[in-house]
């Protein structure tokens, strides 16, 4: 495929994942409206929106049906949302106090910091709320509204594994048991482990890449625990590339294209990927995991050509 015709065809599908996200996102009403402003802020300011695009991609991969898309996009949302509450979270005073984020202002800068808390909690919650509306599209007969026929038993047992990927992974095995190690780790003395080092990047980066792609996988119908594994370890390479990418990004990076300060890990003297193993280590390990992710991909059965260059793309990205 052509970078031209792969970013082309990247910006229409990206646009595409936009108006489903936005499609549940909560109405700005109520008591509450200041919450729900803050929620929509943080989540409509921008990002690459590469979890649910992962999602829809394994989906296809793997031989998801255009019927079964209004079940799986609750769940694109939702993971947008988890992504959004965690950088919302990670923002605070009390953990990275940042002011930007995606070239805009931080969720707390501009909403303060009760309502910044507020926010991305609102957002978790509401990840939920929303996967859960899966529930009103699974039934065989009425699949356009909303209906209170029963849900199938096949798609109640894809709509029940995929919400037990989406909690775990997100959750104190996951991305937050991550980020209690990461943020540990930043107080500790003398060097950090490498064992301990790729805890942090599978929990905090890596969780959320592989519950988009196993989620993507369950709802198009894989039950096979084998091919859930290889996707999980494939999401798995690709969250720690993205990681080291991070890393390098924080040290080469341009500011302006990232939409947030270069130098930061530096400034924080905090040990991360390439401060332990250095600059041209960790970008030969970013292609290897890369490479490694791919092949997973290739040993399976699946058209998977905007997949595989879409993992390609985030060994390069810039931003
Ligand atoms: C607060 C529970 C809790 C977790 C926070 C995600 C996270 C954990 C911290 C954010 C900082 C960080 C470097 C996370 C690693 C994952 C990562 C590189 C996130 C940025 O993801 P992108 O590049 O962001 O997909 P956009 O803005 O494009 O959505």
């Amino acid at each position: 495929m052509e970078a031209r015709e792969f970013n082309e065809i990247l910006q229409d599908k990206t646009r595409m994942v936009e108006r489903i996200i936005r499609s549940f996102l909560p109405e700005e009403e109520g008591y509450q409206k200041t919450v729900l402003e803050a929620m929509n802020y943080s989540i409509t300011v921008g990002g690459k929106r590469l979890r649910p695009l992962l999602m829809e991609e394994t989906f296809h991969f793997c031989g998801g049906s255009e019927e079964n898309l209004p079940l799986l996009e609750p769940f694109m949302a939702a993971i947008e949302m988890i992504h959004t509450y965690s950088l919302v979270h990670d923002d605070l005073p009390a953990m990275d106090n940042d002011e930007y984020r995606r070239g805009k202002k931080t969720t707390w800068s501009v909403y303060g910091e009760a309502m910044g808390i507020l926010a991305g909690d609102g957002l978790l919650n509401y990840a939920f709320e929303t996967a859960l509306q899966a529930l009103e599209f699974c039934s065989d007969t009425d699949r356009e509204y909303f209906t209170t026929a029963p849900c199938p038993e096949y798609n109640m047992q894809r709509l029940t594994r995929a919400m037990q990927i989406l909690a775990k992974k997100a959750g104190i095995y996951g991305m937050i048991g991550g980020q209690t190690a990461d943020i540990e780790a930043e107080g500790q003395e003398g060097s950090l482990e490498k064992e301990q080092l790729l805890f942090i990047h599978e929990h905090k980066t890596a969780a959320l890449i592989q519950a988009a792609m196993m989620i993507g996988a369950v709802i198009a119908g894989v039950t096979q625990e084998e091919s859930l594994e290889k996707l999980e370890k494939c999401a798995y390479d690709i969250g720690i590339a993205f990681q080291i990418q991070d890393d390098i990004l924080d040290v080469v990076g341009d500011s302006g294209e990232l939409g947030k300060p270069v130098g930061s890990d530096e400034q924080n003297q905090k040990q991360t990927y390439v401060t332990v193993n250095g600059l041209e280590q960790s970008r030969a390990d970013v292609e290897r995991l890369t490479k490694e992710a791919v092949a997973i991909l290739d040993s399976m059965e699946g058209e998977n050509d905007f997949l595989k260059e879409l993992l390609l793309s985030l060994v390069h990205r810039q931003k």
